[in-house]
Order: structure tokens, then C-alpha cells, then sequence
């Protein structure tokens, strides 16, 4: 499967579709989810056109790898549900057909602001 240029994301990243933005960086940008399923559902995605984590992994640089990751954090703390700023977030990332993907550019989910529950349903 090749990357989709006109996903939803790639068209936010190219400022096509606009987005509630949290932080952005060189590697990185982070925006609100646009249905959120619980108080705090921020969005983290990585700016190159990766498919989802297994594409991110064989093919990005380890700068990219390392910015999503702490971008992660980065944006926790930013919301305030960080350990040091709150009271801690999930974030998980869904992988294809079996993990429940919809948008075909790499995300991870955080959510956080409340007790989040089951961790899966
Ligand atoms: P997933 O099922 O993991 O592929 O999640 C895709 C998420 O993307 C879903 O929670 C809704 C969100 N989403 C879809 N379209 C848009 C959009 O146009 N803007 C924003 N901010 N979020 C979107």
C-alpha cells in the first residue's frame, strides 16, 4: 500500500483543512482530535508521509523517530496531563485493518483529562 497524499492529515499538514493546533515542530505537529472521545483527545503526528508505525519504524530517521516520541510527551505536558503537570494520559496508535485505523497517516491518540477507562472495549 503506497501513501495516500490526500488523506486527511496530509491535507492539515499542507494547511489545506484547518486544525486546532497544540505544538508543532520540525518533525512533528499536534492538534486537536476533531471527535473527541474523552475531555482531553489531542492528536500527535509526525510530518513525513508515513502510513502508520510500522512504515514510521522501516522508514523514518531516527530524528523523526526520537521527535514523534518525545512530541508525545512534549504535548502531555503542554495539555497539563503529564505525570509532573497532571494526572497521566494514554496514547496508543492504531494499526491497520485489525488495529481499527481510519486516517492512513501515522497518529497517536492521547487522551487524557479524566480517567480513561478500560483499556480496551
Ligand atoms: P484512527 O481511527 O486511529 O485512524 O483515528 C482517526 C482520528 O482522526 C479519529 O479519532 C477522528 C480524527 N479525525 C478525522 N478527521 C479529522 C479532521 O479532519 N480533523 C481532526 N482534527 N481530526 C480528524
Amino acid at each position: 500500500m503506497n501513501y495516500d497524499d490526500n488523506n486527511i492529515f496530509a491535507k492539515i499538514l499542507r494547511g489545506e483543512i484547518p486544525c486546532k493546533k497544540i505544538y508543532e515542530d520540525e518533525f512533528v505537529l499536534s492538534f486537536y482530535d476533531v471527535n473527541p472521545q474523552k475531555k482531553i483527545h489531542a492528536l500527535v503526528i509526525p510530518k513525513g508521509k508515513y502510513i502508520d508505525l510500522d512504515d514510521f519504524n522501516s522508514k523514518a530517521t531516527e530524528r523523526e523517530i526520537v521527535a514523534l516520541i518525545k512530541g508525545i510527551s512534549k504535548v502531555a505536558d503542554k495539555l497539563g496531563i503529564s505525570k509532573s503537570k497532571g494526572k497521566g494520559y494514554r496514547t496508543l496508535a492504531n494499526i491497520s485493518e485489525h488495529g481499527g485505523q481510519e486516517v492512513p497517516h501515522l497518529h497517536f491518540h492521547v487522551f487524557g483529562g479524566e480517567k480513561v477507562g478500560r483499556m480496551v472495549e
